[in-house]
Order: structure tokens, then sequence, then C-alpha cells
């Protein structure tokens, strides 16, 4: 599918805010791209597709990752936040007919990273972050800064914000999220 057709499925398939957000993705993934010499039209495509998932119900993705073998019943039990990132490059490839592996690499750790990210995948992960719709949190303002200074400094400070964030929400935090930040902040 072209980028045009992209975006009119993901309307039809997102809530508008949502959609807001993914476009708002798109267009900073590609600024990054451009400031890091990366490939533009795939950071534009992998931004759009990072939320692809999104528009189904927390039950309904939970039958997905049956579906797609991909269910680990404890990690999504605590952080059923993580679904729609496991899920996403396979609806990315089923439904809008994505087949390059760096975007579909790039969607699917962009909730939590992982370690040794490639440019792609810290851009969508950051973007993800820093999208000017994005409501104002205490450091957006830096990690805006980082993002187009240092991706690695900018992913882990993402991630200290998003740790620290979680555990002031009792929230639990997936083994994938602390591996990426143990990872960045050794480098
Ligand atoms: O899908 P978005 O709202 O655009 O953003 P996202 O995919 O980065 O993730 C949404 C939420 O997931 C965000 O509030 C932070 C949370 N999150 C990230 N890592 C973890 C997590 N939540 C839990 N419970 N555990 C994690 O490890
Ligand atoms: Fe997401
Ligand atoms: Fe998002």
């Amino acid at each position: 599918m072209n980028t045009n057709e992209i975006e009119q499925k993901l309307k039809e398939h997102l809530k508008p805010s949502r959609y807001r957000h993914t476009v708002g993705v798109a267009y900073t993934a590609a600024s990054m791209a451009m400031a890091f010499e990366e490939n533009l039209s795939k950071a534009y495509r992998a931004g759009l597709l990072h939320d692809c998932a999104k528009g189904y119900a927390l039950e309904e993705q939970s039958r997905l990752c049956e579906q797609y073998n991909i269910m680990d019943e404890q990690l999504f039990h605590d952080s059923p936040q993580l679904m729609h990132s496991a899920l996403a490059p396979y609806i990315a490839r089923e439904f809008y007919e994505e087949s390059d592996e760096e975007i579909l690499s790039a969607i699917q750790c962009h909730t939590t990273g992982k370690p040794a990210m490639t440019n792609l995948e810290k851009i969508i992960f950051i973007a993800d972050y820093i999208e000017p719709n994005r409501k104002m949190i205490p450091g957006l303002t830096r990690a805006r800064k980082l993002a187009f200074t240092d991706l690695n400094d900018c992913t882990c400070f993402i991630l200290k914000q998003t740790i620290d964030y979680l555990k002031s929400q009792g929230n639990k935090i997936g083994h994938q999220t602390i591996e990426t930040y143990e990872y960045y902040r050794k480098l």
C-alpha cells in the first residue's frame, strides 16, 4: 500500500485523537530521519503504522495475540499496554501489506525499546514520545531537544521517565523495558 492508502485505512480504524497522534509520529520520525540521515520514507511509514493495532479493544488484542501465537499470559496480564506493540508487525503485514523488516521491527519494539536498537528503531521509540500532540509532561522539553542531538541519550532519558512514571502509578514494568534501560544507561 502507498502511504496515502495506509493513511485512509488507519483513519477508518483509529479514533480521531489516535489518528492525529499517528500522523504526528510519522512527521516527527521523518524529521528525525532528516537530522540523522536515515531513510525518510521508512521512518514516515513506520510512524504511521506503529499504533495500527490500537484500534482493537484489549480483549480483541488478546484474542489476536493467541491467533498469532505471541501470547505471553503473565506479561500481558501485568502490562496490557504492551500487546498493541507486540501485535503491530503482524497487523501491519496482514492488513497494511507492509513487508519491510526494518519497519516491522521498529513498530514491534516501539513501546519498550530493546537493547542495541537500529537508528530507525530508536527514532520510532522517541518520536512516539515527543510528537507535538503529546500532552506536556515533566521532561518532555528535554526529550524533544535530545531527540535531535543524541538518539542514545534521548532513548535512555525517555526510559527513565517512563519507568519512574510507571512506578509512581504502581504499574508493573516489563522485563524488556528494564533490559532496554539497563543497556542504554551503561552506554
Ligand atoms: O501507544 P501510545 O499511547 O502512543 O504509547 P506507547 O506505545 O509508548 O505505550 C503506552 C503506555 O505503555 C505508556 O503509558 C507507557 C506504558 N509502558 C511502557 N513500558 C511499559 C508500559 N506499561 C507497563 N505496564 N509496563 C511496561 O513495561
Ligand atoms: Fe503505542
Ligand atoms: Fe503511539
